[in-house]
């Protein structure tokens, strides 16, 4: 689907091969091209201008890290740029209840059967959840019969067909189905229409209003270009849509619609369908969509390792702050986001004495949670009580402790753990030496 774009945007790299820093003209250059590439893509306007933008601003006078090259620091530029613009809310899809309730729509032949199917194997093989697949599709002859179908050939459950019901009556059955049956997740496929009509909307309404519904997913189909995110907006200002979820991701569309349609419509993209076959659903994942578009996985990987090798080396900072009289939050601050950067901490307190011991014991995803709330804490504080923590008295604290959203117990902590640290400066300094360790 991306192939074009991918190699077009391949090409614009080239230039930079020979560079020895990103200057202006050649950024400025190479926008120009990656601008004609994503328009060819069919990418909507505003992203264009967004992601453009973006990346001019970060390019344009980018500090070149040691070991990597103006290509490879630009391919992580245009990397992170386009994970933003497709990272609008969560993309991870949870369940939020037990049962819950997904109804998906969409237009006529968007996919929303199929996709309910393939949601369900989702749901069944990773999430290891029992589900039940509903059709309220009551007009088109056989439409409850081909989501039968595709739930039999897995042995998933679906509810029984009675020919005569009408939607209320199908919606009726679900609640003692689904308690007989323990399902953890229903599945409601609605019915298409060529357009968002009064008639359509009216049931999707009455649906809501007669079942507490978790997920509303809207099934939208790459291959209608641009006007799936009309689409999709037009839905959105009648219905309240949780997510998308974008089918034929398989084609040979220009995959213009799947890096833009997040970002027009403010609504995450959960799924991405890759094929007719039911296993064929990928979780959305920006990065995973950025790294297939560049097609440089390595490269970013490179630079991603270099950035933090070039943070960590950053000694002379340290050094700097080392040499303070007296160490302030701002100071804190730094050390902490950095010791955050450098990651597997199990690691590096293997350096320290005395703790290669219970290096065993720690996990990585403690150390970086409680980093990110104490980060958070200093991030409450006012930039004067950053600088002159004697000001933070009781009152204080339990304002800062709200904004960080913590208790008060924890903020105490982290003064203490602050002072602790300022203590223990003070008496290196007097032995130096002792940080030669390090
Ligand atoms: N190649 C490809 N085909 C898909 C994909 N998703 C669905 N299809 C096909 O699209 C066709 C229509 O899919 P349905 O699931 O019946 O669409 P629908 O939205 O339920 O259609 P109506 O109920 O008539 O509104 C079927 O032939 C599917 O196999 C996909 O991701 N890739
Ligand atoms: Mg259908």
């Amino acid at each position: 689907m991306f192939d074009k774009l991918s190699s077009k945007i391949t090409e614009v790299f080239k230039k930079f091969r020979n560079q020895t820093h990103l200057s202006e003209r050649h950024v400025d250059e190479a926008l120009k091209e990656m601008r004609l590439a994503l328009l060819e893509a069919d990418v909507s306007l505003v992203v264009v201008k967004q992601l453009i933008e973006s990346i001019r601003a970060k390019a344009v006078g980018q500090e070149i890290v040691k070991n990597i090259n103006p290509a490879q620091m630009m391919i992580k530029i245009v990397h992170d740029v386009l994970v933003d613009v497709l990272s609008v809310g969560t993309c991870e899809f949870s369940l939020k209840a037990s049962p819950h309730y997904i109804m998906m729509v969409g237009l006529q032949g968007s996919g929303k059967t199929t996709t309910s199917a393939k949601l369900a194997y989702y749901i069944e093989k990773k999430l290891k959840k029992k589900t039940l697949l509903v059709s309220l599709d009551v007009y088109r002859p056989a439409a409850q019969e081909q989501l039968k179908i595709l739930a039999d050939s897995q042995e998933f459950l679906s509810l029984p067909i009675h020919q005569k019901d009408g939607i209320f009556d199908i919606l009726k059955r679900v609640p003692d189905f689904v308690k007989t049956h323990m399902v953890d997740v229903v599945i409601l496929d609605t019915a298409g229409r060529l357009h968002i009509d009064v008639d359509m909307l009216q049931e999707l309404k009455t649906i809501s209003s007669r079942t507490q519904l978790h997920d509303v997913l809207l099934v939208s189909d790459l291959m209608t270009g641009q006007d799936s995110a009309k689409i999709a907006k037009e839905f959105l200002s009648h219905v309240s849509l949780t997510g998308l979820i974008l089918t034929r991701g398989d084609g040979d569309g220009r995959g213009g619609a799947a890096l833009s349609m997040g970002y027009v419509t403010g609504c995450p993209i959960k799924f991405l369908g890759v094929g007719e076959k039911i296993d064929q659903l990928e979780e959305f994942s920006p990065k995973r969509i950025a790294s297939r578009i560049l097609d440089q996985g390595d490269i970013v990987s490179l630079v991603e390792k270099a950035q933090e090798m070039a943070d960590i080396g950053n000694t002379n900072e340290l050094m700097k702050m080392m040499s303070k009289k007296n160490l302030n939050f701002n100071d804190f601050h730094k050390q902490l986001s950095m010791m955050l950067k450098m990651g597997k901490f199990s690691n590096l307190l293997s350096f320290i004495p005395g703790f290669n011991q219970i290096k065993g014991q720690i996990k990585d995803e403690d150390v970086s949670k409680t980093l990110k709330r104490q980060i958070a804490v200093i991030t409450s504080m006012t930039l004067k009580e950053r600088v002159n923590p004697l000001l933070l008295n009781g009152m204080r604290r339990k304002r800062i402790a709200k904004g960080a959203g913590v208790d008060i117990v924890f903020v105490n902590k982290l003064i203490k753990q602050f002072e602790g640290m300022n203590q223990m400066m003070k008496k290196v300094k007097q032995k130096k030496g002792l940080f030669s360790k390090f």
